[in-house]
């Protein structure tokens, strides 16, 4: 056995021998909390948001999402690793209009390496306001939308059904050619055993558990 899988064994058996998560380690400070709130965030849900970071041991900004990347709010996936775990951590229940103050352990954030304006081993601090929550790329209601024969599978066909529809709810009809791109892109990455349909099990790679 080599050195890194006793490592990882180890510390699989540090953690379930009940030594505190990491994930325990994410203080959530809620500062606004809008009175009416029609949908909670959770994994898999589509984010957009504005979030700020500093180091804790100064209060020195490092991230700006309101002036990075032309000052647009972020759009990512929650609860999948799209963003810095302890994010994906604390911006749970989240509700469109909230702003809480998210502080991340390095274990959760940059680590023992860190990355750009963030030094080794650093606490983090979030400034964190959600803008809106919606039904992410990938929920299973997407996926009982798109499958028009309701046979648990999808075939490129009703794919592309369900996003010519999306695009011109959205006021963007597109051509045939740009369909066709992001079809062989969807079934390329989902695909996996290559039988021209996307089963339920290879479209929920959250494994989330509604089905
Ligand atoms: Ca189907
Ligand atoms: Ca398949």
């Amino acid at each position: 056995m080599c050195p890194c899988i006793i490592l990882t064994l180890t510390l699989y058996y540090l953690n379930s021998a009940g030594a505190a998560e990491p994930e325990d380690q994410v203080q959530i400070q809620v500062l606004f909390r809008p009175e009416e709130c029609n949908r909670k965030s959770k994994k898999g849900d589509l984010i957009n948001a504005h979030y700020d970071g500093f180091l804790e041991k100064d209060g020195s900004q490092f991230y700006c999402s309101r002036s990075d990347k032309q000052g647009h709010p972020q759009w990512f996936v929650l609860g999948v690793g799209q963003v810095i775990r302890g994010l994906d951590v604390g911006m749970m229940d989240m509700c469109a209009g909230e702003k809480r103050k998210v502080t991340v352990p390095a274990a959760l954030a940059f680590g023992q390496t860190g990355k750009g304006p963030v030094p080794p081993n650093a606490t983090v601090v979030f400034e964190v306001e959600v803008l809106s929550v919606s039904r992410g790329p990938r929920s299973m209601e997407a996926f009982g939308q798109m499958d028009l024969d309701q046979d648990k599978s999808l075939t490129k066909g009703e794919v592309k059904e369900y996003l010519k529809l999306e695009y011109e709810k959205g006021g963007k009809p597109r051509d045939e050619p740009f369909y066709e791109k992001i079809l062989a892109d969807i079934f390329w990455k989902s695909d996996k055993d290559q039988d021209g349909q996307i089963s339920a099990k290879e479209y929920n790679i959250y494994e989330r558990d509604e089905l």
